[in-house]
């Protein structure tokens, strides 16, 4: 039996040793997902609206728990972790609304009636990347219960436990067996299973675009639906006008949050060349504020990243003649930590302005005028986040109106919320999860003839 191990990246300690799911074992857990479906699918909406809440009440009544496993195994701080253990309670609470609420439409036709029904995809897999385990687990497997789909989650390798318990707490919930299942396994092998297989009808698939482009790849050879979630490369464009303290005091959570290991890090402010400096004088102390260290700690606010291997990649954005502005601090000592970083001023080919870092590295480059920031923001492949700074509530609505993405705050540095639609444009993904809307990326509409003539 192979295993894999995982560690905490705050100690470099072993947390547990965890059986690696084999392409057979994720075939039988399929197995016991079709044998599931057609009894999930027939459950009365009311009861299956129960049902999640009962699952939400267990992960409630376990939020500690979850939290300490994802201190232990991501190195989240702990604040954070209980936020992302509430948001799974909150993201099935939302969705335990929607079973009774899948109404479809009567249309007027010739001859007769038609109706439409939603039925549910199949089976779903929902293959989750390591930097948010909890959240992104969550927000595909709410809406894919709550539309009456069997649901096998593949959590990343170096992060499954809090799945592992999130699946242990839906079966003593009383969600019947094979209903939600998680299989924990290397991507080329479980992962890629829950592609090729014909039965599992629908993939969610969040983590990178190299990945994902060959995921969507292997879903076309069965047209199989899919919805990707990449990753991006935003911005946090600050006007003349803005609040500026505001803004400076918000840049460091927009892009340092979970040690910069966010799809949405805003890791590139853009700053109006006329007040570039006093910006830049302003982030200096919010950024040597921000508190990094042991992730067990309440006041911490940032960790540490998860890998030495990823440690290893962020680092080589930052070679030694890298154009740094200023740092903040991290740990010495065991961990894979890195002190947050801004850089400052950076060329255009500079690969930490040009790629995702997904670590605590952030350039600041400066624009002209409205059109200028706009055409910066929109000169990258990817579209998922960003943030627009100024007093000017005109200027706010055409600048969010002209960045290509998908996901944007005005005056505030806040990106993913559970009612509203999330996902990205351009290459940081296809489709859209969370939101009241959700619940059609797990259904098919049917349409159904009743002739009325004699
Ligand atoms: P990836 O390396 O792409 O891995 C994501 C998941 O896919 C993991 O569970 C991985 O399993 C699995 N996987 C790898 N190869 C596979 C294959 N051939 N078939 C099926 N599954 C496969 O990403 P990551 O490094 O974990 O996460 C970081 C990336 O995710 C960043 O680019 C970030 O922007 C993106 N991200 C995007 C979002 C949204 S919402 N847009 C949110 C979070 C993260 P293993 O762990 O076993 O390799």
């Amino acid at each position: 039996m192979s295993t894999f191990t995982v560690l905490n990246p705050a100690t470099e300690q072993t947390v547990a040793t965890v059986p690696s799911a084999s392409a057979e074992e994720t075939d039988a857990a399929i197995a016991r997902a079709v044998a599931a479906r057609t009894g999930w699918r027939e459950v009365a909406p009311g009861e299956r609206a129960a049902l999640l809440r009962a699952f939400a009440d267990a992960v409630d009544a376990h939020i500690e728990e979850l939290a300490g496993l994802e201190v232990a195994c991501s190195g989240h701080p702990v604040g954070q972790a209980r936020w992302e253990a509430g948001n799974v309670r909150d993201v099935l609470r939302y969705y335990s609304a929607a079973p009774e609420r899948l109404c479809g439409r009567q249309i007027p036709v010739p001859g007769g009636v038609d109706v439409t029904f939603k039925e549910p995809v199949g089976i779903v897999g929902l293959i989750v990347p390591w930097n948010f385990p909890m959240p992104i687990l969550g927000w595909g497997l709410g809406p894919a219960l709550a539309a009456g789909n069997p649901v096998i989650a593949k959590p990343a390798e170096r992060t499954p436990l809090t799945a592992v318990r999130i699946a242990e707490l839906a079966r003593e919930a009383g969600l019947p067996d094979g209903v939600f299942q998680v299989v924990a396994g290397k991507g080329s092998v479980a992962g890629q299973r829950l592609v090729d297989h014909e039965a599992v009808r629908k993939i969610v698939f969040t983590g990178s675009t190299e990945v994902g482009r060959q995921i969507m790849a292997g879903c076309a050879r069965q047209v199989k639906r899919l919805t990707l979630e990449l990753g991006g490369k935003s911005a946090n464009i600050v006007f003349a006008d803005a609040d500026l303290q505001r803004a400076a005091a918000s840049a460091p959570q927009a892009v340092f949050d979970n040690a910069g290991q966010d799809c949405c890090a805003r890791s590139r402010i853009l700053v109006q060349r006329s007040v570039f400096d006093r910006f830049m004088a302003m982030l200096e102390p919010a950024v040597k504020r921000v508190a990094v260290g042991d992730p067990a700690s309440p006041v911490t606010e940032m960790g540490p990243l998860i890998s030495a291997e990823h440690r290893e990649r962020v680092a080589s954005f930052v070679p030694a003649d890298a154009p740094v502005a200023f740092r903040g601090h991290a740990p010495d000592g065991p961990g894979y930590w890195f002190a947050p970083t801004v850089l400052a001023p950076v060329r255009p080919d500079d690969p930490a302005y040009t790629e995702e870092v997904f670590g605590p590295v952030v350039a600041v480059v400066p624009f002209e005028d409205e059109a200028d920031a706009v055409a910066i923001a929109n000169d990258t492949p990817y579209g998922l986040s960003g943030s627009i700074w100024t007093e000017n509530l005109g200027r706010a609505l055409r600048v969010a109106r002209a960045v290509e993405t998908g996901n944007l705050s005005v005056n505030s540095h806040a990106s993913v919320r559970y009612w509203t639609p999330f996902g990205g444009f351009k290459q940081s993904g296809l489709g859209r999860e969370l939101g009241p809307d959700a619940l059609d990326a797990f259904t098919e509409a049917k349409n159904v003839f009743i002739a009325t003539e004699e």
